[in-house]
């Protein structure tokens, strides 16, 4: 009996192969060195941590969590909505196991997560589930962004934080740029232009797409 008859995974996406993976890690780990020494970043400190420090290390702050990944569909072996329907997809059997370049335009930081964007191609939507950015509940303005805003990869989670959070919020971010507020450009680094959010939100825009080969798959955990 084939696995997938018998159980739904945890969650399908796409898994980034091994030497992209620590290429990947570095830039955030390089991007995450450079922020916490800025002065613009030091003076919006108290938006991004409520203790009344006076430094952070933001390599020490978030914590790194298993493969990197970008979820197409969460099921939580089929107890999530609509899990049962994407595994039955056509493009989901289809492409199951095939390899992908995934593009990833920006990195992000909040008080809760880092991550990075992924820009999907139009091949690459016929995997993401439709009801992806339909999370009214935490981000209100969710609803009214193009599919695949939610697509990303989480690099770390502060401590106590679930990776879901990541999503939401690159979610509010691509929400306050759709109502036209651009960012507080901060500096031009060298991977490209850093802005800052408000609210402890910070986001690198990448001069050059990093482009990552992945494998679509899915997670039993
Ligand atoms: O970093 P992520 O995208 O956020 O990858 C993990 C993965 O599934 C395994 O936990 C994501 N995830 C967890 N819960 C949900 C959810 N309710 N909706 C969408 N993605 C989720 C998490």
């Amino acid at each position: 009996v084939p696995l997938e008859e018998t159980s739904l995974p945890l969650f399908f996406g796409w898994f980034l192969l091994p030497g992209i993976q620590d290429k990947v890690r570095c830039t955030s780990m390089d991007f995450l060195k450079t922020l916490d020494t800025l002065e613009a970043f030091k003076k919006h400190l108290p938006d991004f941590t409520v203790e009344a420090e006076k430094e952070v290390d933001l390599e020490q702050y978030f914590q790194a969590n298993g493969v990197l990944h970008c979820t197409t569909k969460f099921c939580d072996y089929g107890k999530a909505e609509g899990a049962k329907e994407y595994a039955d997809k056509p493009a989901v059997k289809e492409l199951y196991g095939s390899a992908f370049e995934l593009s990833l335009s920006a990195l992000f930081v909040t008080p809760r997560t880092v991550g990075a964007r992924v820009s999907l191609s139009g091949d690459q939507l016929t995997l993401w589930p439709a009801d992806a950015e339909e999370v009214v509940s935490v981000v209100p303005a969710a609803a009214t962004l193009p599919a695949g805003s939610r697509a990303h990869i989480t690099l770390g989670c502060a401590e106590g934080v679930e990776p879901q959070q990541t999503g939401f919020d690159l979610l509010e971010i691509l929400a306050l740029q759709q109502e036209g507020q651009e960012g507080e450009l901060v500096e031009e680094m060298e991977l490209g232009s850093l802005a800052y959010y408000g609210k402890g939100r910070w986001l690198l825009s990448l001069r050059e797409p990093i482009s990552t080969q992945a494998c679509f798959s899915s997670l039993y955990g």
